[in-house]
């Protein structure tokens, strides 16, 4: 930690993003994708996670969604997701939570300015005008658009899909002082490039993982979430807390 509290020392006011991925929401019993007993081990990403998935067999994509709502709609925030919503306080408007993850784990441990790249399970979208409204039940081809009549699918970024909110988070990452990923594989693009993004133009790059990826960032804490954004937030509170 003494490199990130030794460049923190130069920074009186820094812009701070933090990157999450699925292994924020593991501890809250949500599975993650790609370990052991991940959800790409039961189901074919092609099938589920894809626009042809859904055109080949759009119920059983309605299905693989309605599965994740329902379980999501169980799950309560974890400790990280709370000194997540901790470091948004110490950093206020220089803070922007950017996250992969679908669930509202992170809304409802308190975090305010965040944007979902990959979309939300908890919303629904037109497949005709774009609509978007919360949906909290099951999804099916019965369910229609309520301005349209269109039919509607789960508002989640497939792949091959463009993630949400990329002019945002490219000018955000592009200018910020430290970006930290939480929980993430770093497989999947382009939030994968993010921290190679910020780094380039000078910001210092933080990884909390339970296994460290091997990615080259500046400072790599590993451990569970839960555990490690508190470590992580003692140490910027000490530098930071007037
Ligand atoms: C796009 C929503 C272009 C759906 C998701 C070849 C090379 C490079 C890239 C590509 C390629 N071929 C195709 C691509 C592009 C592709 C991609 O990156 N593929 C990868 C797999 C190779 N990307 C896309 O298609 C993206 N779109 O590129 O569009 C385009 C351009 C122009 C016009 C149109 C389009 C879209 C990607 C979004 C796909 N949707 N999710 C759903 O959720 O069902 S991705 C999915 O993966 C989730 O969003 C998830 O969040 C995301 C990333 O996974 P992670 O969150 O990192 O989760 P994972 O399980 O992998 O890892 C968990 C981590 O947590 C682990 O590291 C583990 O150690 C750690 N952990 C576990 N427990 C804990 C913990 N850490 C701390 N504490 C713990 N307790
Ligand atoms: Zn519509």
């Amino acid at each position: 930690m003494d490199k990130l509290l030794a460049f923190l020392k130069t920074k009186r006011n820094p812009k701070v993003i933090v990157l999450t991925g699925a292994g924020v929401s593991a501890e809250s019993g949500i599975r993650t994708f790609r370990e052991t007993g991940g959800l790409w081990e039961n189901y074919n990403v092609e099938d589920v996670a894809t626009p042809e998935g859904f055109y080949s067999n759009p119920d059983l994509v309605y299905e693989f969604y309605n599965v994740r709502r329902k379980q999501a709609k169980l799950s309560e925030p974890n400790r990280g997701h709370f000194a997540i919503a901790e470091l948004e306080e110490l950093f206020g408007n220089n803070f922007l939570l950017v996250t992969q993850n679908v669930d509202n784990l992170h809304e409802q441990a308190g975090s305010k300015n965040i944007l979902h790249m990959h979309g939300e399970l908890l919303k629904a979208r037109c497949f005709e005008c774009g609509t978007v409204i919360d949906w909290e039940g099951d999804l099916t081809s019965d369910d229609k658009c309520e301005s349209c009549s269109g039919p509607m699918r789960p508002h989640v970024v497939w792949f091959n899909e463009m993630p949400l909110y990329m002019d945002e988070i490219i000018s955000a990452v592009s200018d910020c002082d430290l970006f930290i990923a939480i929980g993430t594989s770093g497989v999947v693009y382009p939030a994968a490039s993010f921290y190679q993004m910020a780094s380039s133009k000078g910001a210092h790059t933080v990884e909390l993982n339970l296994h460290p990826t091997g990615a080259n960032f500046d400072t790599i804490i590993d451990g569970p979430s839960s555990r490690t954004v508190d470590m992580l937030l003692k140490e910027l509170r000490s530098v930071y807390t007037n």
